[in-house]
């Protein structure tokens, strides 16, 4: 039996998914007696230090919690879970830690993109059964802004590399911390959990890397959802956003079995759009609710999940904020949320009036679930102009000219599925939403989706230039090559494909046997 302290972080249902998957049942210790009486704890979090301390505080777990660490009884601290052993965070001054380790929380200081979020590697540093079984050159997911920094060398478990060495695990006795997320790792990550649940008492240390770690590029699977006219729940794909064939909805498969065959192909992570959210809303007919939630219960790597989320008012005039969405959503099983329409009209309202107001989606569920936990996915579309300054939006100089030798062009930014364009240029959308607490772009293309001919480059590389958080290249894979290309040509720290993978025309498998040795990536 494993107790898990669930303060409402978003990961609870994965990691209770991924235990139960072990063939271990879980118990949520709902007050600080059950925290008391546990054999093994696991503390999942993802987040902001400053929420989950809070909640510790306000639902009395802090002492129990204290108690249960110094008995130095079997506990597993998930990334924030790891962080709270600590005694503060730069993430939220003045707020104490549980302070069983010393040494506090810091910010990444690196001109990489934070947050750190992907696939990296693990440098072990003193011997310990959590191992066991393993090959040592494995990589975890990671998706994180801020790292410990332990003051006691001998509680360093595992250290990683994200443009310095930083220390991404404690273990000292009985009590196990990583900054990685084994919930999310695939089979290296479920390996980590079952030599915890079974605590062995000899160690079979793997092999040890030589050399700094590397954080992998990303393949991810997309999944657009929407109903068919029947009312199934079916996979589509447009061209150019237009999923119709002979009046007909294109139907590619069902989404669960087919999240579940790329998972198993090697997807690092996989993303459900639900293409009409802007009509239908989440909370009301929840298909993508229980899709997330049979996912989840196979699927061990990241979950994305976008359509519909805003603040909405029902028929009844019951008002729904978009955070109570992204709640649903997490408790679900997803990962990360992705905002599309919605993030454009905040934008639209930040340029009028100049300054946030903190009522946007992004920043309240930002400063819930932590910014590294929403993406914000743009549906641009290209206008091509004859000079820079003939419009007010950023403008790109284009290798591509337009229909009457235009040598530039801007992105224009589009709602409702690409049915309403916008005012507002795919470079300012991403600018103002990482200031308003964004923590990665889904950058797709409208010209491109569908289409086979490769990702665009001039787009991507203008996006990635503007912001510091990662970008997902989107739209417009139709072969292996292309990866190589986007992976080579950018610094997109993704790339993600849809029709290639539905139409079984590429494996994921393929893209990483051809990827291996050119690009750095997470063997399949
Ligand atoms: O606006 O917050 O309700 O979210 C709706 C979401 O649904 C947005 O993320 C939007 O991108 C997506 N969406 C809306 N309509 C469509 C459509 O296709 N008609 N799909 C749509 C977006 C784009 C990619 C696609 C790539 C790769 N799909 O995700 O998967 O272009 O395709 P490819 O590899 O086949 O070229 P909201």
């Amino acid at each position: 039996m494993i107790t898990l302290l669930d303060y409402g972080a978003g990961n609870v249902r994965s990691v209770t998914n991924a235990i139960e998957r072990l063939g271990e049942t879980v118990k949520v210790a709902l007050n600080g007696d059950d925290i008391l009486a546990a054999e093994k704890l696991v503390f999942p979090g993802v987040g902001a230090f400053g929420n989950m301390m809070q909640i510790l505080q306000e639902r009395k777990f802090t002492e129990p919690l204290k108690t249960y660490l110094q008995s130095n009884r079997p506990f597993f601290g998930i990334c924030l879970g790891m962080q709270a052993l600590f005694e503060e965070s730069e993430e939220a001054f003045g707020i104490q830690g549980l302070g069983i380790f010393k040494g506090k929380v810091v910010r990444f200081t690196t001109d990489l993109a934070v947050p750190h979020i992907g696939w990296n590697g693990i440098n072990i540093q003193q011997p310990s059964t959590i191992f066991n079984g393993l090959a040592g050159e494995e990589k975890f997911y990671f998706v994180h802004s801020y790292h410990i920094s332990p003051e006691e060398d001998d509680v360093r478990l595992t250290t990683t590399d994200y443009g310095y060495e930083f220390v991404s695990a404690v273990q000292r006795g009985n009590i196990i911390g990583t900054q990685y997320h084994p919930e999310k790792s695939g089979p290296a990550g479920l390996k980590l959990l079952k030599n915890f649940i079974e605590n062995a008492n000899a160690v079979d240390a793997p092999g040890t890397l030589t050399g700094p770690t590397r954080l992998a590029k990303r393949i991810i699977a997309c999944l657009d959802v929407r109903a068919n006219d029947r009312g199934d729940l079916v996979v589509t794909k447009g061209d150019q956003y237009d999923v119709r064939e002979e009046g007909e909805v294109r139907n590619l498969g069902k989404p669960v079995e087919l999240a579940r065959r790329y998972y198993e192909e090697g997807a690092d992570e996989i993303t459900f759009l639900n293409i009409t959210g802007f009509r239908d809303f989440p909370l009301e007919d929840m298909p993508m609710i229980e899709v997330l939630k049979q996912t989840s219960q196979n699927v061990f790597v990241p979950l994305t999940i976008g359509g519909g989320i805003r603040n909405y008012t029902d028929k009844n005039g019951r008002r729904y904020s978009a955070l109570e969405v992204a709640d649903a959503y997490f408790r679900s099983g997803a990962d990360k949320i992705s905002i599309g329409s919605d993030a454009v009209i905040v934008v639209e309202e930040y340029l009028e009036a100049g300054k946030p107001d903190g009522t946007s989606a992004i920043e309240e569920i930002s400063k819930v679930y932590g910014s590294q936990a929403v993406v914000i996915s743009i549906d641009p579309r290209r206008v091509y102009v004859n000079s820079p300054d003939s419009v007010t939006q950023q403008v790109i100089p284009t290798k591509l000219p337009g229909p009457n030798g235009e040598m530039y062009c801007w992105y224009e930014c589009t709602i409702r599925g690409g049915r309403e364009g916008r005012p507002v240029d795919a470079i300012t959308l991403a600018q103002v939403c990482e200031k308003l607490g964004a923590g990665e772009i889904l950058l797709n293309c409208i010209d491109r989706d569908g289409t086979n001919s490769g990702f665009h480059i001039e787009l991507i590389n203008a996006v990635k230039s503007a912001v510091t958080i990662p970008v997902i290249a989107s739209s417009g894979a139709g072969n292996a090559d292309h990866f190589l290309e986007v992976f080579s040509r950018t610094e997109a720290e993704s790339a993600l494909a849809a029709g290639i993978f539905h139409r079984e025309e590429v494996p994921i498998g393929a893209v990483k046997d051809f990827l291996d040795n050119k690009v750095e990536i997470r063997p399949a």
